[in-house]
């Protein structure tokens, strides 16, 4: 029997209750697994119950076209991307699977005919939130588009037992809790403890002369354990690609230290154990580095590790030789996080596999990409090297060998310029010594690149100018971009079917069909449709915030909304500062004519940044006047919407009319939310910040209410010594917002309680929020302005939608196979 045919017996034909798609085999399927897989059957079973019965028939169908995927690569030995994260945010899975599938509206129907209502279910998925934002939820949108390319992909992270923190607030602060995702159980991975790989940590090098007579350097740790691959299948749209998301689990080596248990130290051993299932427990919550933090420089080197052992693992396998590794593999570096992936791809290939340097090197270097997130530059990782040397001591001895390597390519090319070899070492010795990790990414990479055109081309001009200096070649941009099957067909069901009845579905798998809606945009039957859907998504988010937030909000007014992580650099205080501004005008003149409006924020705050914190406070001290205020009432509502994520996303970018993108230009790196916004239907109010630059180049600067000081004109305005009191003391209004909020009307009459940001902003104001008020104020206005013209706002709103087709995540996956990886489409048949 062939392998294909032993494969047709074992799913069983078409029909069959593992892989069947229609209406019946959808039912039989829920309730075999809920009988046999839960033990339970319809009339006991709980929620989670139904939940799991369904998930498991889901991924019975997506592991039938896994196999299919393994099978074709099998054959074809194609070449494979390797994407590296520390953060993955997939958001929920079952509503992605079903659509992806095809599946969404007979699996509604299968369920409807067993008194079951989907989205019940698909209202109890808790999402894994293995990420802090924007470069986590980017690698997943990047993983459904590779397998929706039908590109050969892993995806390798590790497997958080406690993802970021659940945020509640409580008398308007932020509070904490653990995010207990597995509490429960986890139905779409498969645990694969047969491919389990080692893990060495601490101890010592020395050397030695082999058999052959060569030197050669061993590592003797003093601790190893062990990592267990636990894969989840993400599958493509449309198509049967399903690649593999690898995230990697801790566990003690042995399972059990038989030493310390023969020596009768039973609980010793049992320590052990706990101690090292400690590195795969917890995310850390912040997105910038902080100094020294042991557990989180041993992570990046497990999962680094062990995604490296499985990639030469799989390359055995194909009976290539380790010195092909760069022709099967192609290594993308999400960031500088996994970069001791350089150091540790030598040390498998010089220490275990007997390469000599040169060759190792060649190997290496054609093997990895660098993708940099950031340009503050206080966000640049660096390690102590005492503690680099403690627990990585042969990847630091390698690490000299690179650098020392390094900097004479840097004096030949540059002779008699000991201050640039000083600025490009990957030793940092200015002070204390540092492994700056951003320069071990750039020399160990054959492709740098950026997130957005103004990110790549400031990445040149400032924290990698050196390195563009020397390799001008390296550098690329390749602009992020989103999925349009999350974020528009799963999110936003009524604006698909809207748009599919206009032009045709064409759109999904290609987000530039989308133009063809700009003929509709003066047609005014399909105007009101287009205001339907977004008063229908506006209704279910007021469900939602009076659900939350126990606020009741109008539909009817402008939902001005800013969701993201809460740092200075984004400015939410500024968005503030203009709702405190709409509130003096009303208290001073009752009858001012405002547009009515409601104030979404989303978005946590690292545990430790106080700053961050504050801005919280902030925002719900407002809400909390503002909202209670009956002379404002009906103009002005604010609501914070507790532990914004993937899932509250869904229900939050389809409702905005207004998306707020307000960060100080020249520091954010792309930005992706204001994307999933603007593909929704939202205006951008924005600075020539990251990717909106971009956007607004494509939806036309007439559909795009831009204010702000530019990069350029930031950096000037610091550089000739920035006052910010002088802008306090000679705008009447700003003066009057910061003044209401420095007198205690918002904290009880506590002077002091806002007082840190204030004099933040009235003595130094880092990201310029004084200097770009008036300009903001004034083009909230404008948006006013518009709002007062339905038929205006809508038609901007539509050709918003209808231009944003290159921030399809599609476009940039095709960008990076063309110009980095060089691969191309393996379709898989069923
Ligand atoms: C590093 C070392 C130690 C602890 C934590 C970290 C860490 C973790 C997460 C550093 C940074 C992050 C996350 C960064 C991030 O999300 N950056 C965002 O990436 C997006 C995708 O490219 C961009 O759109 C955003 O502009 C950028 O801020």
């Amino acid at each position: 029997m062939t392998a294909r045919k032993r494969d047709d017996a074992a799913k069983g034909g078409e029909d069959s209750i593992r892989t069947g798609l229609s209406e019946d085999s959808i039912r039989l399927a829920f309730l075999d697994n809920l009988f046999y897989v839960q033990g339970r059957f319809l009339e006991v079973a709980s929620l989670d119950d139904k939940y799991k019965a369904l998930a498991y028939t889901v991924r019975d169908r997506l592991l039938h076209r896994w196999v299919a995927t393994v099978r074709t690569y099998q054959q074809t030995n194609p070449r494979t991307v390797c994407y590296l994260s520390a953060e993955y945010l997939p958001g929920p899975f079952m509503g992605n699977n079903l659509l992806n599938l095809g599946i969404s509206e007979v699996t509604r129907k299968a369920l409807a005919g067993l008194g079951i209502e989907l989205d019940d279910l698909l209202e109890h998925e808790e999402e894994p939130g293995l990420g802090n934002g924007g470069l986590g939820r980017l690698a997943a949108c990047f993983m459904d588009s590779l397998a929706t390319l039908q590109i050969p992909a892993i995806s390798y992270g590790i497997r958080y037992e406690f993802g970021i923190f659940n945020q509640r607030i409580r008398d308007g602060e932020q509070v904490e809790t653990t995010d207990n995702w597995l509490r429960y159980g986890n139905p779409w991975e498969v645990r694969r403890p047969h491919i389990a790989c080692t893990v060495k940590l601490g101890g010592r090098t020395e050397s030695y002369h082999d058999e052959a007579g060569r030197w050669r350097v061993r590592w003797l740790p003093s601790e190893t354990f062990r990592g267990v691959p636990i894969d989840t299948p993400i599958l493509g749209h449309g198509v049967n690609t399903v690649n593999l998301m690898r995230l990697w689990s801790a566990e003690a080596a042995e399972g059990f230290d038989f030493h310390a248990f023969n020596r009768g130290d039973y609980y010793g051993a049992v320590v052990r154990e706990v101690r090292s299932e400690t590195i795969s427990k917890v995310l850390y919550p912040n997105d910038e580095p902080e100094i020294g933090k042991r557990l989180r420089l041993i992570q990046q080197h497990f999962f680094v590790t062990c995604s490296l052992q499985d990639m030469l693992r799989v390359l055995g396998t194909t009976e290539l030789p380790p010195e092909r590794f760069h022709e099967k593999f192609c290594v993308q570096l999400n960031d500088t996080h996994p970069a001791i992936a350089v150091a540790e791809l030598m040390r498998l290939l010089v220490d275990e596999h007997h390469l000599d340097w040169d060759l190792a090197w060649q190997v290496t270097h054609n093997s990895f990409a660098y993708t940099n997130h950031t340009l503050l530059p206080e966000a640049l990782e660096k390690w102590p090297v005492p503690l680099f040397e403690s627990l990585l001591p042969r990847h630091l001895e390698i690490i000299y060998e690179i650098n020392a390597r390094f900097l004479d390519e840097v004096r030949m090319r540059f002779p008699f310029d000991e201050a640039r070899v000083r600025r490009m070492s990957i030793i940092d010795e200015s002070g204390p010594r540092y492994v700056r990790m951003a320069h071990l990414a750039c020399v160990g990479s054959f492709a740098i690149n950026g997130v957005a055109e103004l990110h790549s081309r400031l990445l040149k001009e400032t924290v990698l100018r050196d390195f563009y200096d020397l390799w001008p070649e390296k550098f690329q941009n390749k602009t992020n971009g989103v999925t349009p099957r999350r974020f528009v067909m799963l999110a936003n069901p009524g604006l698909a079917r809207l748009l599919n009845e206009t032009i045709d579905s064409s759109w999904e798998n290609d987000l530039t069909q989308l133009r063809a809606l700009e003929k509709y945009a003066d047609d005014a039957a399909f105007l009101e449709r287009w205001r339907d859907v977004k008063r229908e998504r506006k209704a279910h988010l007021g469900l939602l915030i009076s659900r939350l937030c126990g606020a009741r909000v109008d539909p009817d007014s402008l939902f001005d909304v800013q969701a993201k992580r809460i740092h200075e650099y984004k400015r939410q205080h500024l968005n503030v500062l203009h709702i405190v501004t709409l509130y003096n005008r009303i208290k001073h003149d009752p009858s001012s004519d405002i547009v009515p409006r409601t104030f979404v924020f989303g978005g946590k705050a690292a545990p430790g940044y106080f700053m961050a914190k504050l801005m919280i406070r902030l925002i719900n001290a407002v809400g909390e006047v503002v909202n209670r205020d009956p002379a404002v009432a009906g103009r002005l509502k604010v609501v914070f919407l507790p532990n914004f994520s993937v899932k509250l996303g869904h229900a939050l970018y389809p409702a905005a009319d207004l998306s707020e993108q307000i960060s100080t230009a020249g520091k954010e790196a792309s930005g992706t939310g204001n994307m999933k916004f603007a593909m929704n239907g939202a205006l951008t109010i924005g600075t020539l910040d990251g990717a909106n630059v971009e956007i607004r180049e494509e939806v036309g600067a007439e559909n795009f209410f831009l204010f702000g000081l530019t990069a350029e004109e930031v950096e000037h305005r610091l550089a000739a010594g920035y006052r910010p009191r002088d802008l306090y003391e000679n705008d009447a209004e700003l003066k009057g917002a910061l003044d209401l909020i420095g007198s205690g009307l918002f904290s009880h009459g506590d002077r002091d309680a806002f007082r840190p940001l204030i004099d933040n902003l009235l003595n130094s104001d880092p990201y310029l929020v004084l200097a770009d008020y008036a300009s903001y104020i004034a083009c909230q206005e404008a948006v006013s302005g518009v709002w007062r013209d339905p038929a205006r706002w809508t038609r901007m709103s539509i050709c918003n939608v209808a231009r944003m087709g290159k921030f399809s995540s599609d476009r940039s996956i095709a960008e990076y196979c063309r110009d980095i990886w060089k691969v191309s489409a393996v379709p898989v048949v069923l």
